[in-house]
């Protein structure tokens, strides 16, 4: 849908938000796969996550004041832990002690303030046993041995992906993440190795996507140019073009595609409780500035605390970048 993708290409600003069951630990979303976490110990987090203060409008508003026009919230992350009240899976927030639908409370409220939604979706998953792909240490982190079942995984994938399009308003678009898992169980040497590629069936999941909702765009972290039918192209901690981070060789090459820059406030995408390395206002502006200079956007995470509330740090950043763009910008 190009009027969609020109109205994103014009967003510039947008917040990302990374929140979950793993926030509880503060020690980032990998934590699960860091600390070489089971299945079994690890769900245990959903009696703990509970996050009372959650306010989706102050979340809202915080986006809305820092001068951003999206928010890209993650429903479910590599921990498969899902942040909506999904009929596919028990590991979620509404089974929580919190229990309440948060996706469908940001939802509204992102209507409300005339902000748009996208959801973060991951392709993998440390926690299903039909998920038969790992790179090897998560496959460590979880302790599976058996192969899965593939079709049933693809099929739960698009469940909720339908889910997500049908029953939460208009979702912007859909961001994938979590393509690099290629090692896969080799039929014939009954081995896990490199060799097989994971089919993940992108021509039957974005047209899903097409179908449900015409104007939501896909994005997909792969780190690749070489995959087609995706609406965006996104670069993880790099400005486009630029590949310091060296997650692959195609990410030099910049589309035609809106882009889209992914960047945190300090080091971490979730909760990080020892990690201090804020950015300023300056540089968060100059990013920015630079992003827009390549006709970027910058989406700028938060990773808010288990009891709901995004720490000051951030939103006092968020609040003088805002002072600055309304200053100084053109919004
Ligand atoms: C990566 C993920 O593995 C990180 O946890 C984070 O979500 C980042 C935005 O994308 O691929």
């Amino acid at each position: 849908n190009q009027a969609a993708r020109e109205t994103f290409r014009k967003d510039r600003f947008g917040m990302f938000i990374h929140w979950g069951a793993s926030s509880v630990l503060g020690a980032g979303e990998w934590v699960m796969n860091d600390r070489n976490i089971k299945v079994k110990d690890y769900q245990k987090l959903r009696q703990l996550f509970n996050p009372e203060q959650f306010d989706a409008a102050k979340w809202v508003s915080t986006a809305k004041n820092a001068g951003m026009k999206y928010i890209t919230f993650i429903t479910r992350h590599h921990d498969g832990f899902s942040n909506w009240d999904t009929k596919y899976s028990d590991w979620k927030i509404t089974n929580t002690p919190y229990g309440r639908d948060v996706l469908k409370e940001l939802s509204a409220e992102c209507q409300k303030q005339g902000i748009q939604l996208f959801l973060y979706y991951s392709l993998l998953d440390w926690y299903r046993t039909d998920y038969q792909y790992w790179t090897g240490r998560t496959g460590q982190g979880t302790g599976r041995t058996e192969k899965g079942k593939w079709d049933d995984y693809v099929q739960f994938m698009k469940n909720q992906l339908t889910e997500l399009l049908t029953n939460y308003g208009p979702i912007a678009g859909i961001w994938f993440d979590g393509h690099w898992d290629q090692v896969g169980f080799n039929e014939e040497t009954k081995q896990w190795d490199g060799k097989s590629k994971v089919d993940w069936h992108y021509d039957e999941i974005y047209q899903l996507i097409h179908q449900l909702q015409p104007k939501a765009l896909v994005g997909n972290n792969h780190h690749l140019s070489t995959i087609s039918g995706e609406d965006f192209q996104m670069f993880e901690k790099d400005l486009p073009g630029h590949n310091t981070t060296g997650w692959g060789t195609d990410v030099n090459s910049i589309s035609d595609l809106p882009l889209e820059t992914c960047e945190t406030i300090n080091n971490s995408w979730g909760f990080n409780i020892t990690d201090g390395s804020y950015k300023s206002t300056k540089t968060i502006v100059q990013l920015l500035a630079k992003d827009a200079g390549l006709d970027a956007n910058l989406l700028l995470n938060i990773g808010p605390m288990p009891n709901g509330v995004i720490q000051p740090e951030f939103v006092n950043v968020l609040d003088s970048v805002g002072q600055w763009l309304t200053k100084n910008g053109e919004s």
